[in-house]
């Protein structure tokens, strides 16, 4: 080839890489390409929530079954995790007015990895807890409890927010995640109340009104949380 055709082509490559590229004005398959590239870091941010959660969730699941092997039974009924998805994220820093960056999320959002432990009595809730925080890897960084200190809607969980180190090809990296721990009246309640505040269009009057209920319902939820401790622990001495 010419060298001076050469020499006009690298400069005219040279000039398209320095033009702020406009992803719109791609052909389809270019698009696609400067998508994914684009994406790659919002990628590899979220895969490392997801081990985090993966890491998480599997410390729950052994000590439910080391728990269960002293006594007898599990103290955990269910776990559920979750990733926040990229439209609420994009909310979430919206509402903050938080530029959308990946820094700002690592840094500013605590709840991009959640995982939700659904105990069977709260007593459970504090054992549990506490042999997590324990563990040498893990680092707290908030912890919240709307159990010994409820919402004044009624609303009651443990929240931990902790750090937990992900193991990469070549580096350790420390990622956030909620935990949130509940009983199963908790958590019924709970996300009653989910459906309740995030529907839309109920009349003022009856959303009052279905408030200072659901309200009534965690006071009793609350009650029946503390009697049927109370038998399971009238068992355990009749056990002895
Ligand atoms: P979703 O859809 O469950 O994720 P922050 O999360 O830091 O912005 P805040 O209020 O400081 O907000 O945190 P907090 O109080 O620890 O609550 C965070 C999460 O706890 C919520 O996440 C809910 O999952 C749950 N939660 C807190 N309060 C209530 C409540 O009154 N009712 C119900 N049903 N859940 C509650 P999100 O992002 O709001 O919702």
């Amino acid at each position: 080839m010419n060298a001076n055709i050469e020499k006009i082509e690298t400069i005219e490559k040279v000039e398209e890489k320095q033009m702020p590229t406009s992803i719109m004005e791609l052909n389809q398959h270019d698009f696609l390409k400067e998508l994914t590239e684009q994406m790659k870091p919002f990628k590899e941010v979220m895969t490392r929530y997801r081990c985090a959660i993966m890491e998480v969730e599997t410390k729950f699941r052994v000590l439910n079954d080391t728990f269960s092997v002293q006594h007898n039974r599990n103290p955990i009924e269910s776990i559920k995790t979750r990733l926040k998805s990229a439209e609420s994220l994009v909310q979430k820093l919206h509402s903050r007015n938080l530029p959308i960056n990946i820094d700002i999320i690592e840094n500013q959002i605590h709840d991009v990895a959640g995982v939700r432990v659904i105990c069977s009595f709260p007593e459970d809730i504090y054992v549990l807890a506490k042999c997590l925080i324990e563990q040498d890897d893990i680092r707290v960084i908030e912890e919240k409890d709307y159990i010994a200190t409820p919402k004044p809607n009624g609303y009651r969980s443990l929240h931990l927010i902790v750090e937990v180190p992900i193991f990469m090809q070549n580096e350790k990296k420390y990622m956030k995640v909620e935990v949130q721990f509940r009983t199963i009246a908790m958590d019924f309640w709970a996300s009653l109340e989910h459906k309740v505040r995030y529907k839309k269009d109920i009349p003022i009057e009856v959303e009052a009104q279905l408030q200072a209920e659901l309200k009534e319902c965690a006071d009793v939820s609350a009650i029946l949380d503390r009697k049927m401790e109370n038998i399971k622990n009238r068992l355990t001495t009749i056990d002895l």
